[in-house]
């Protein structure tokens, strides 16, 4: 392992993580040294992701956290200052979907969306911030953005605003935090093979779609972000901030 990429003494904490991206994230970090602090809504879920971890050798454990819920987010950052849990790494991932034209969307759902993707980045950010700044630390966040971040299509307006609040809620972390020697970054997947999208991925014409969108002319693998998520935890990304880094098979960059 490069020591640039060498995460051994770094603790990470990775939200929505017991399946999906936030699982792959959390295994390529372990790979890389990390320990990992898993957090997910369902405890039976969590409890699995962690045995997995653990059974491949690596140092994991987890708390459940719904990030829409400031008590459970505040309370487990207490949970893990008494066992003695520094968070060097955040990766902001926990997220859900919801697909609907506006004109009928209800202020529940649209709430909803916005509360787990935008203020539960900025709530389990600040109270990793707060520690790292005391501790005179410094520290890595990693805001999982999205395509929408940068473009829109019908049906997903909370999404989108979400997403694309988290672009500039990164850059906010940077412009605060820079001088603390925390960097603040994006990672924003394309399209991905994961539950969120098992609906898309049914439908021919969607299917279609997206693989006639992008360059590499297919779906994105899970195992195909952590490259990624490891370079902008590890040292090699420490003059790097405020950026959003696309792992889109070139999507964003063609007409
Ligand atoms: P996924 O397969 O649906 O997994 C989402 C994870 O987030 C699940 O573990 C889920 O927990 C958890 N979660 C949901 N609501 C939560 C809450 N309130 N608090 C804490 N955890 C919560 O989704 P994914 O495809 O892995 O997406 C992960 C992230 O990547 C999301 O932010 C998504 O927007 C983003 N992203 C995905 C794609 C893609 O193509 N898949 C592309 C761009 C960005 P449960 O297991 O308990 O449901
Ligand atoms: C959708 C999808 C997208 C992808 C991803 C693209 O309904 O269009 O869920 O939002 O998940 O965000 O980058």
């Amino acid at each position: 392992m490069h020591k640039l990429f060498d995460l051994t003494g770094k603790t990470a904490l990775i939200t929505g993580s017991a399946r999906g991206l936030g699982f792959s994230y959390a295994e390529g970090l372990a790979s890389a040294g990390a320990s990992i602090v898993l957090s997910d809504i369902r405890a039976e879920t969590l409890q699995e992701a962690i045995n997995k971890l653990k059974a491949k050798g690596y140092n994991a454990t987890g708390y459940v956290i719904d990030v829409s819920k400031e008590e459970q987010i505040v309370n487990a950052f207490e949970e893990m200052d008494k066992a003695g849990i520094q968070i060097d790494i955040v990766i902001n991932n926990a997220g859900i979907q919801h697909r609907q034209p506006m004109v009928e969307l209800a202020l529940k759902d649209w709430q909803r969306v916005v509360d787990i993707h935008l203020t539960g980045t900025f709530l389990v950010s600040r109270e990793a911030a707060k520690r790292m700044i005391a501790r005179k630390s410094g520290g890595k966040f990693i805001n999982i953005c999205s395509l929408t971040s940068e473009q829109a299509r019908p049906t997903v307006a909370p999404y989108t605003a979400a997403k694309g609040g988290i672009k500039m809620l990164t850059k906010s972390m940077s412009a605060e935090w820079g001088e603390h020697n925390i960097q603040a970054n994006g990672i924003g997947p394309g399209y991905i093979l994961t539950d969120m999208n098992e609906a898309l991925i049914k439908d021919v014409a969607f299917d279609t779609w997206v693989k006639n969108s992008n360059p590499a002319k297919r779906w994105g693998k899970t195992e195909e972000l952590i490259g990624t998520a490891i370079f902008l935890s590890s040292p090699a990304s420490d003059y790097i901030n405020g950026q959003i880094i696309y792992v889109d098979g070139g999507w964003l960059a063609v007409l």
